[in-house]
């Protein structure tokens, strides 16, 4: 039984419990961060004071892609990440990219969703608002020359940030037109993992 802490409405929570269910994991998941707080045992497993966590037998893992790429590569065959080092690593680029896009997309998150509207900071929403939508270009052109970010199938590769563009999409913050970028999210959607575990309401 596979293990994974944190709560659900923690973009890189959300990773982990979407693959597990593409994998199909049995796992139970426990709510830390944020208002769940952290106890000692949970600070053991993880000095960063971070979540997400997981135990999967013998080994307990921190970091939400290292976790994806553990669990794909323990459980999943070559499915979802493929052996080649080619396919592996095109698909790869992706899961380190969306850090970057993350830190671009944090201040319009947070002023958005976590913030009441006296507390919000209009320039830093605009400039993260205008980051977001530059990088989300180079995510359309490249979606304009295959239908996964992983290539010609679904992977490991989409998952991170299709995290990410679901919160997007959702706060409305496209200024532009991105159809391939809006085609493949509507594929995202389809799949029962993501839309249970990642479209939930941003809080
Ligand atoms: N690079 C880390 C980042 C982890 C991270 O920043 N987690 C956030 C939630 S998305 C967190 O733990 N925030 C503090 C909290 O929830 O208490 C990862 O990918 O796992």
């Amino acid at each position: 039984m596979l293990t994974i802490w944190g709560r659900l409405n923690s973009h890189n929570v959300k990773k982990v419990v979407w693959l597990a269910e593409e994998l199909r994991l049995n796992y139970q998941r426990h709510d830390v961060g944020c208002a769940f707080g952290m106890d000692d045992a949970y600070s053991a497993k993880n000095p960063n004071a971070l979540i997400p966590t997981i135990e999967d037998g013998d080994v307990v893992l921190w970091e939400s892609n290292a976790i994806l790429r553990f669990l794909a590569a323990r459980h999943g065959g070559d499915a979802l990440w493929p052996a080649d080092p080619v396919q592996r690593a095109l698909a790869d680029r992706w899961m380190d990219w969306q850090f970057g896009y993350a830190e671009a997309q944090r201040p319009a998150f947070h002023g958005l969703v976590r913030r009441s509207p006296e507390q919000r900071d209009p320039a830093a929403i605009e400039q993260a608002t205008v980051t977001c939508n530059r990088m989300m270009k180079v995510l359309d052109a490249a979606l304009s020359l295959q239908p996964w970010l992983s290539g010609a199938e679904f992977g490991l590769g989409d998952i991170p940030m299709g995290v990410y563009a679901h919160t997007f999409f959702a706060l409305g913050l496209a200024r532009e037109p991105l159809p391939h970028a809006s085609s493949w999210y509507e594929r995202l959607k389809t799949r029962p993992g993501f839309a249970a575990n990642v479209m939930i309401p941003l809080t």
